[in-house]
């Protein structure tokens, strides 16, 4: 069934629809809990396609991850739903395409002009539904769905929360781009010492610890490694009260050479991964927990002319914010030792194929959603029913269905590639394929004609 085609604005919170999920789950879960998996979403900040080692790159050394992809499950055709960072945390805390819920969510919320604005909160997320079936929920590490009360991780279904709200911060100091203190437990400001990963990983452990007698969702939004361009052994940048709008990336002595920042912070990523994986080891969880990785964007090559050589997309051509591969195709590792087998699959999967999946390994009947339950793919080697899947962000357009990916800048003429055989999207074969081209410009019409529809019936439905 095409999702897409069949939406309907019922998940919307309703009462009639939390009354009923809310008793099946509750009256479930007690006999359930023995057998409901914990889950752990990892969500590295701008890792590209090719930034860690067993995804080719050369010099990057994640022996945890890199041990987590060997034991487990790794992607290669991977998407995240957006380029940039807060459309993809949309979505995966949805399960739906970030466009139903306006404009604003096909790029970054702004720290200037979107502090009033956040991910809604009649929208039903992930944590809601895994903390109403029985789920202890926290968020540890940076939310970009909103800056302020009450676009709140814990007022959208996490108990425990703490890290940044918005999108970048100083990861030693904590200021955000305006100067200002972000860092957070729950939903008080705090003061907390020390680099960004390893306060995520601490508070990641200590919550497994604290709840390794009941099912626990636990999402690890990473700041890493995002700018600024701090390892933990670079000095701290930011400081009180001053704007960093135009000085945002940290202190970079050789800016055309951002590499070596960029590696200590894909090293302390990997550090904190394994930290967590050895907690769940060391307290016998990790036959009984989910672990999944993933980007919420490609990497950045370039920013501006002065920054370069920052991450690596791999073979992909384009960065963050685009949408070419280089922009959302990212790493995953699927890693549930007992249950997922080792291996690589080359299914294409998307962020918000996450929320069906979680949802009914706990039982919990999902919403109407947009993405794909991905059991078939995790516990059972089997390929998914062809989709098209589709992205948006603002002038840019592209639609993937099989090997064929449709980008559309603007009104530039769209342009074709076939991944299968071309995977930097070197050769546009637009003018030799006109009937592909048509079918997918096609479906993306109607696809924008459904989210816009949604996002309508969002904005002014309250
Ligand atoms: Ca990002």
């Amino acid at each position: 069934m095409n999702k897409t085609i069949s939406f309907l604005p019922c998940w919307i919170r309703g009462a009639w629809w939390l009354a009923a999920v809310g008793v099946a789950a509750v009256a479930s879960a007690a006999a359930a809990d023995a057998q409901r998996p914990n889950f752990v979403i990892i969500l590295a900040d701008d890792l590209g396609y090719g930034d860690l080692a067993s995804y080719g790159h050369p010099v990057h050394r994640t022996p945890h991850l890199d041990r987590l992809a060997a034991e487990g499950l790794r992607f290669t055709d991977f998407h995240s739903n957006g380029a940039m960072c807060s459309p993809t945390r949309a979505a995966l805390l949805t399960g739906l395409y970030q466009n139903r819920f306006g404009r604003k969510f096909e790029t970054a919320l702004s720290g200037s002009t979107g502090r009033g604005e956040g991910l809604p909160l009649a929208a039903i997320t992930l944590a809601e539904l895994l903390r109403d079936g029985g789920y202890a929920t926290a968020a540890f590490g940076k939310w970009h769905l909103g800056y302020q009360a009450p676009f709140l991780p814990t007022r959208q279904g996490f108990d425990e929360f703490r890290g940044l709200l918005s999108g970048d911060g100083d990861h030693h100091t904590h200021r955000d781009r305006e100067g200002g203190e972000d860092w957070w437990h729950n939903e008080q400001r705090v003061a907390e010492k020390g680099y960004t990963a390893d306060l995520l990983t601490r508070s990641s452990v200590d919550f497994i610890e604290r709840h390794r007698d009941r099912p626990f969702f636990l999402y690890v939004p990473h700041l890493a490694i995002h700018f600024p361009w701090q390892g933990p052994q670079d000095p701290p940048h930011r400081v009180e009260s001053r704007d960093y709008e135009t000085d945002k990336w940290g202190v970079i002595p050789d800016p055309g050479n951002v590499a070596p920042h960029v590696r200590a912070m894909v090293e302390s990523l990997d550090a904190s991964v394994g930290a967590i994986v050895a907690a769940l080891r060391r307290l016998d969880l990790d036959r009984k927990t989910l672990v999944f990785f993933t980007s919420d964007n490609g990497g950045y090559l370039t920013y501006g002319t002065k920054y370069r050589r920052i991450s690596s997309n791999g073979p992909l051509r384009g960065q963050k914010a685009e949408l070419f591969e280089g922009g959302h195709r990212v790493p995953a590792i699927a890693w549930w030792p007992g249950r997922i087998a080792a291996g690589v699959s080359a299914e294409t999967a998307l962020s918000f194929d996450l929320f069906p999946t979680l949802l009914n390994l706990a039982g919990v009947q999902p919403p109407q959603h947009d993405g794909v339950d991905l059991a078939p793919v995790l516990f059972a080697q089997k390929l998914l029913a062809e989709r098209t899947v589709f992205w948006r962000a603002d002038a840019t357009k592209a639609a993937r269905r099989g090997p064929w990916k449709l980008v559309q800048q603007g009104d530039s003429p769209p342009q074709l590639f076939d991944l299968a055989r071309d995977i930097g999207e070197k050769n546009n074969l637009a003018p030799r394929e006109p009937g592909r081209v048509a079918d997918l410009v096609a479906g993306l019409a109607r696809w924008e004609e459904d989210v816009d529809r949604s996002a309508r019936t969002e904005q002014g439905g309250r």
